[in-house]
Formats: structure tokens, C-alpha cells, sequence
């Protein structure tokens, strides 16, 4: 018995090497990169928010990764690691339960708007409210705003418009009712409502789980529905929605989409369908390209420093642990193709997220509340860009962007200077917002540069329709493509 043991030991212990060899020393890092280690997390983090000053924000349940946003928030520090005194959990003292709500990094000031979320009448969860909560990055507080909105919210997106507004659509009013009228927040303003843009099929009662969103280059905003439905929304005014001629095959509430180039969407829809929506032109156009390889109901989409897609976590059945889908698969916009990326330790399903940080790595976290398991951790992903291109499977030296300036306006240069000469490329990613699949503001640009030497000129993007007001990371690329720790830049 003892030496069946020991066998059974030694097999473990092989097994074990085995996959640590295959998580993080591969030959072919420098292609599939790598998840690091699984790290504790303070809460499971149904939201997470990167900051204007690089921290990220994250709430969703309490400290045992139970449902409810009423009693914590965290605010860690990647700069200090990952261990615990990293994180800053601190008392959510608005009495707003704000499980399930939407959030966003109000262009301006710089700090996170927080609307609506769950609310428990007489001991029963999952009915909604209309809170509004403001966090202030610089005392790391969250306090509850004075006006609330007109609709209770619970499931409602949020995205900044070319106006710098931050217009809020959908979620459902109660367990019986959805908020059919879209609300407008205007910073130093308050809110107005889109009276005259109520939709059932937009984001009403037919598509209010977190509506699909973006701010398109005509100025106005793109929106898919889960039916197929795509519509355009101007929301100045009281609003005016418009049905578009572009119908797409069904989608799910729980399938991701994100705007991987100014214009140009990928678009997952069930049975492994995938397309790129051209919203550039006059009308929007759908073009089939290859799937991920299986659907991936809960996973997450993200664009990466250099704009190729990330996508990691899901499974094959809403929620349950069944396909899940562990390892990470890389989208290249140049040709439409997928790669093999790293295979993760921890399933990622409902309430789990992805995000890029400004360090160019990306955070995957959370899962649970309910679901298979409980993630009270993260594990985070270091690209292939960050790594030498041979097999050694050793980290690539990096550039750094010794001077830029806090602020940019569109149309303009700005000047950028380098540790390095023969920058090879200049990206701007917008500083993240991600929950429940969706990645509210998600957006790359590629940046016009001029110089060779240290010093660059680095044109911003031409107007509001192609970046939105507010905060930026800006990464630069030597001349093997490894990029830069980001700085963040204000635009507006
Ligand atoms: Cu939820």
C-alpha cells in the first residue's frame, strides 16, 4: 500500500512539473505567453475599473464572495504586487447595493460613476434601484451622489459619448419591468432623460441585460441587441433611435463583443459565430470570420496593447462547468486569424472579467455569485508581446516613455520622448470598465507618429467620434515590438 502511495506520489509530483513547465516556462511563451500564479482577491470582482492614477477599483460581494455590493470595495495598487498589501478594502458606507450595477470613469473629473444596482425587499434579492454613487480616485472614496436616477437600473450599461456625456442604457426596473428610456449624465450637470428614444428592442424589455454599445465615427451611437436587431441612437436632446437595415444571427446576453479598432466590432453570436460589424460607413455591414473554436458563454474579450484581441474564460453552457474553456485564445486583426494562447488554472464564468492593464498585461478575475465555484482571486496574463521572441521563455527588455504630457486634444501632437530610439509603433487603449462580459468604453487606436530619435511627435486622434473625452493608456513599441509600461493621458 505504502509504495503504491509513494507511486501515485511521484506521479503527482511529475504532473505537477509537468504543468508548471506548460503554465509558465513553455518553449512557446514568447507565442502563447502566460497566466501567472493564482492570486488572492479581497472579493470576487463582478466590476473592475482601471483609475486615471493606474489603481483599480473593483466591488461586486462581500469578503466570503457572497452576492451583495453594499458592505466593501477595493481599490489595489498593481504597482505595490499582488499580496495583501496591495489592496485598500475599504466600507461601502452608501447603503446602495450596488451588485450587478453599471460603472464608468467619468471623463473629466476622473472619477467612477456608479448607477443603480441590486436591491433585497423583504429578504428577497434581485430587485433593482436607482442610486446613483460616485467614487474620488484621489481619497479612494465612495460617497453617494445627491441626484438619483429617473428608472431603477440593475444590468445597465454605461458608456461615455463624443459629447462627454455618459449615456445609461438599459438594465431592468424590477423583476417584472425593464427601464425602456435611456438617461444621459452630464458631469456638473445632473441627468436628463431620452424621452423621446424609449425602446423596447434596443435596450428594453428585450434586450436589457447590459445592452451592446459603442460610440460610432457618424457621431452616434451603435447598438446590437441579443435578437439581431442594430440600431442607431442620437442621444442629444431628448433623443432620437433609429433601426438600422443590419439584422445579425441571434446573440446572448452572455457573448461578448468589443470595438477592436475605431468603427470596426467583433461580434460573437452563438454557435461559434463570429463577425466584424463595419460601422464606418454610411450603413453598417457584417462580415463572417472564423469563431473562437467553441462558444463561450461568460467569457471576455480584450483588446491588447498591440490591438490584437485577447479572449479568455467561458464555457459551452451558460454557467456551468461544462466545455469551459481554459485555455486563452489570441485574435489578430490583420488577418482575421486565431492562435493558441495560455491555458488558465481557474475557470471564468458568470461574474468574472478581463482587463488590460497599464502595465500591458491582463488582469482575469472573479467567477461565482452565484456559479461552479467561488473565484476569490485573479490570475493575470503577461502577453507574448512582453516576452523575448525565441524560446527561452524569458521576459523582453522594455522601452519607457520617459516624458508625455497628462493632457492631449484631438488633431494635435503631442510630445513623447523615449529610453530608446526606433519606437516601431504608438497605441492608445482606453482605460478600462469591464463587467459581466462587456467592457464599457472599450477601445484602440493606432497613432500617426513623426521621429526616429528619442523624441517623437505623436498625433492624437481626429475627433470625439473616434475617442471619446476622457482617460487613455498611451503604450509605445520598440523596435522588436515589446511596448512600454503606459502613461495615462486625459483627452478632451
Ligand atoms: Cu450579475
Amino acid at each position: 500500500m505504502r509504495r503504491v502511495l509513494s507511486h501515485i506520489a511521484k506521479a503527482a509530483v511529475l504532473t505537477a512539473s509537468l504543468s508548471t513547465f506548460s503554465a509558465g516556462a513553455a518553449w512557446n511563451t514568447f507565442i502563447q505567453g502566460s497566466f501567472g500564479p493564482v492570486v488572492n482577491w479581497p472579493l470576487i470582482p463582478l466590476h473592475m475599473v482601471l483609475l486615471p492614477d493606474g489603481r483599480v477599483m473593483t466591488y461586486g460581494t462581500d469578503g466570503q464572495g457572497n452576492q451583495t455590493g453594499q458592505f466593501i470595495y477595493d481599490v489595489w495598487n498593481p504597482a505595490i504586487g499582488t499580496d495583501a498589501n496591495s489592496h485598500l478594502t475599504l466600507p461601502n458606507t452608501t447603503g446602495t447595493d450596488t451588485f450587478c450595477s453599471g460603472q464608468v470613469v467619468l471623463p473629466y473629473s476622473g472619477d467612477v460613476l456608479l448607477t443603480g444596482g441590486d436591491k433585497t425587499i423583504n429578504g428577497v434579492r434581485n430587485y433593482s434601484n436607482n442610486d446613483v454613487n460616485l467614487f474620488d480616485y484621489r481619497s479612494s472614496s465612495l460617497y453617494s451622489a445627491q441626484q438619483p436616477m429617473a428608472t431603477a437600473r440593475w444590468y445597465p450599461t454605461v458608456l461615455t459619448t463624443a459629447a462627454g456625456e455618459i449615456l445609461i442604457l438599459g438594465g431592468r426596473a424590477d423583476p417584472n419591468t425593464a427601464a425602456p428610456t435611456p438617461e444621459v449624465y452630464k458631469e456638473g450637470v445632473g441627468w436628463r432623460s431620452l424621452t423621446s428614444a424609449t425602446s423596447d428592442d434596443a435596450y428594453g424589455v428585450n434586450n436589457w441585460s447590459y445592452p451592446r454599445a459603442w460610440q460610432a465615427p457618424n457621431g452616434k451611437v451603435f447598438i446590437t441587441s441579443i435578437a439581431g436587431g442594430t440600431f442607431y441612437l442620437d442621444p442629444a436632446g431628448t433623443g432620437t433611435l433609429q433601426k438600422s437595415s443590419l439584422t445579425l444571427p441571434a446573440g446572448d446576453v452572455y457573448l461578448t463583443s468589443l470595438m477592436y479598432q475605431p468603427g470596426k466590432i467583433l461580434a460573437f453570436r452563438t454557435l461559434n459565430k463570429a463577425f466584424i460589424i463595419d460601422i464606418t460607413g454610411a450603413a453598417p455591414k457584417a462580415t463572417a470570420v472564423t469563431g473562437v473554436g467553441q462558444d463561450r458563454f461568460q467569457g471576455s474579450a480584450t483588446v491588447m496593447a498591440d490591438g490584437k484581441v485577447f479572449v479568455s474564460g467561458g464555457s459551452m453552457v451558460s454557467n456551468q462547468a461544462n466545455g469551459v474553456a481554459y485555455t486563452a485564445k489570441i485574435w489578430n486583426p490583420a488577418n482575421n486569424g486565431w492562435t493558441t494562447a495560455a491555458t488558465a488554472v481557474k475557470m471564468r464564468l458568470y461574474h468574472s472579467v478581463s482587463m488590460l492593464l497599464p502595465d500591458a498585461r491582463v488582469i482575469t478575475a472573479g467567477g461565482g455569485a452565484p456559479g461552479p465555484v467561488t473565484n476569490l482571486n485573479a490570475e493575470i496574463y503577461t502577453p507574448p508581446y512582453l516576452y523575448k521572441q525565441d524560446m527561452t521563455a524569458t521576459l523582453a527588455a522594455r522601452p519607457s516613455i520617459t516624458a508625455a504630457p497628462t493632457t492631449a486634444t484631438w488633431g494635435k501632437a503631442i510630445t513623447v520622448t523615449t529610453d530608446v530610439t526606433g519606437i516601431s509603433k504608438v497605441t492608445l487603449v482606453r482605460a478600462g470598465s469591464v463587467t459581466h462580459t462587456v467592457g464599457f468604453d472599450q477601445r484602440f487606436i493606432n497613432l500617426s507618429f513623426t521621429g526616429s530619435s528619442n523624441t517623437l511627435n505623436v498625433t492624437m486622434p481626429a475627433d470625439a467620434n473616434t475617442a471619446p473625452p476622457g482617460y487613455y493608456m498611451l503604450f509605445v513599441f520598440n523596435s522588436a515590438g515589446v511596448p512600454s509600461v503606459a502613461k495615462l493621458v486625459k483627452l478632451g
